[in-house]
């Protein structure tokens, strides 16, 4: 019994273990909401990070309000600064292409001096983004506190249901 016990155990880490992305961080029991590939995180094998809510709340949030053209009204989001996620990974130079969950997706330079205002929100006015509501995560500008966060570019770069970065040099 004890063996048998041991033998699924094992089994079970075996599995887990195998299941754990190399450079990733999410724990098994939350989803993931956002994966970035490409950077240069880990020396070996597929370079991929995964997070969860827990992991993004972990970074240095970042906060504004601001009107946005498909809210009406003042919003506050808190997420994480889109550079220092990209920071992180190690991804400093070069372009990113990020998608939504329906696979719509933008591909632009790092350098983008519009990235300074970009956050991949968490929050919208203190509650959590459901996937009805733009969620669970939104790549948000800081429209309203200078004119070079409102052209189409940047609108077309503010996709909701973020789920995915992937790094090109
Ligand atoms: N997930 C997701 N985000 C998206 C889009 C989309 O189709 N899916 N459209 C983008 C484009 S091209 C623009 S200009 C803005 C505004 O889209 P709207 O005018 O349809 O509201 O949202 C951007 N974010
Ligand atoms: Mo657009």
């Amino acid at each position: 019994m004890f063996q048998l016990k041991f033998a699924v155990l094992a089994a079970l880490s075996l599995t887990l273990a195998f299941l754990t992305p190399v450079g990733g961080r999410a724990e098994a029991d939350e989803p993931v909401l956002l994966t970035i590939e490409g950077g240069t995180t880990s020396d070996a094998g597929p370079k991929v990070v995964e997070l969860n809510r827990t992991d993004l709340e972990a970074f240095p949030s970042a906060s504004f309000t601001t009107t946005t053209n498909w809210t009406s009204g003042p919003q506050t989001f808190v997420g994480v600064p889109l550079l220092a996620l990209l920071e992180e990974v190690g991804a400093t130079a070069g372009s990113i292409e990020v998608s939504a969950i329906n696979d719509y997706s933008q591909y632009f330079p790092i350098g983008d001096p519009t990235n300074e205002g970009a956050i991949v929100a968490y929050l919208l006015n203190g509650q959590p983004m459901t996937p009805r509501d733009k969620g669970p995560l939104w790549l948000v500008y800081n429209y309203d506190s200078d004119s070079r966060y409102r052209t189409e570019t940047v609108y077309s770069r503010s996709i909701w249901q973020l789920d995915r970065i992937v790094i090109s040099r």
